[in-house]
């Protein structure tokens, strides 16, 4: 078996001169983000690292060969390609025998990104302990896998179709780090304040930097995770918001959605009960991580 990931010249020269390197996830782009906006906005993912002089590397599983930075044709596969499935990191070993074209949710880019060696990694809202958690024992593994994959990871928090509380609990058991960037809040993905609140906030990207390489120092194996709030004024309406998510869960019940179904649905409920409103801002909240991790992985190539 060659190795894995397949990591593209351009990543491969960038890690090797310890230029920064941003890793992208692909679950959003397949079955977050809907058709054909996604593919645009993958391109635009891209283009805001490069813009910042950082490599971007989008993972994902392309014909079963799980790959470290992506080129247009295999962007344009996960976007469009019908077939196109998401998967976890338990899913890996399946996508690949079977040959698969598949997008990566946070658990499988973050394992995949740090075997290619990268450490910064931007995603919109990671997944989390569901509601009702206590009936369905739905928590993403997402969790699990941050707690022994050494990478940083710049996230709004987690999306609020979950119980917040709950995956702060979790994620304090699982021994992942959580700070707030400039804020002492947990950001709620749609909405920039959860209500809840941190141990740690930390203020700009040298001390995020900092941080990673004092991790490193005690031998710390999980991930750090950045919680970076929208600007209040470019939230979904909290109103509207708490209107949509109620009929998005019930929706999501009454038609007894399982699984890893259960995050597409609800936020494809969410964009059609909002009229598009919470794709616009779900775009937002994945644009201001990424220019936050382009800044992060700046600071630590410098720092190292
Ligand atoms: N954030 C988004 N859109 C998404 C996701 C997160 O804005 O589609 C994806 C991520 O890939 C995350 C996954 O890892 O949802 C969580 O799914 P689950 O709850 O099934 O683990
Ligand atoms: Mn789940």
């Amino acid at each position: 078996m060659p190795l894995v990931p397949e990591v593209s010249p351009r990543v491969r020269a960038a890690l090797e001169a310890g230029r920064p390197v941003v890793a992208l996830e692909s679950a959003i782009i397949a079955c977050g983000l809907p058709r054909p906006g996604n593919l645009a906005a993958a391109r635009s993912f891209e283009e805001l690292l490069s813009d910042a002089g950082v490599t971007p590397a989008t993972i994902a599983v392309i014909d079963g060969v799980p790959k470290a930075g992506l080129d247009d044709s295999s962007l344009e596969r996960i976007a469009m390609d019908e077939s196109v499935v998401k998967v976890s990191s338990r899913d890996l070993g399946m996508a690949m025998a079977g040959k698969r074209t598949a997008g990566t949710t946070v658990a499988a880019t973050s394992v995949l990104a740090a075997k290619a060696g990268i450490r910064v990694f931007a995603t919109g809202g990671l997944g989390g302990v569901h509601r009702g958690h206590a009936a369905t024992l739905d928590e993403s593994a997402d969790l699990i896998e941050l707690s022994r994959t050494r990478i940083t990871v710049v996230s709004a928090g987690v999306k609020s179709v979950l119980d917040i509380p709950a995956t702060l609990e979790r994620l304090e058991t699982l021994g992942v780090a959580v700070a707030g960037y400039r804020t002492s809040r947990f950001p709620a993905f749609y909405l920039s304040d959860s209500g809840q609140e941190l141990d740690w906030q930390l203020d700009t990207p040298e001390e995020i930097a900092s941080v990673m390489a004092a991790r490193d120092a005690v031998g710390d194996e999980s991930a750090l995770l950045i919680g970076n709030p929208l600007p209040p004024d470019r939230q979904l309406d909290p109103a509207l918001h708490d209107r949509v998510l109620r009929e998005s869960l019930e929706a999501a019940a009454a038609a007894g959605i399982r699984g890893k179904a259960v995050t597409p649905f609800l936020l494809d409920h969410m964009r059609r009960a909002t009229a598009g409103a919470s794709v616009k801002v779900n775009l937002d909240v994945a644009s201001g991580n990424i220019a936050l991790a382009a800044r992060i992985a700046n600071a630590w190539s410098s720092l190292t």
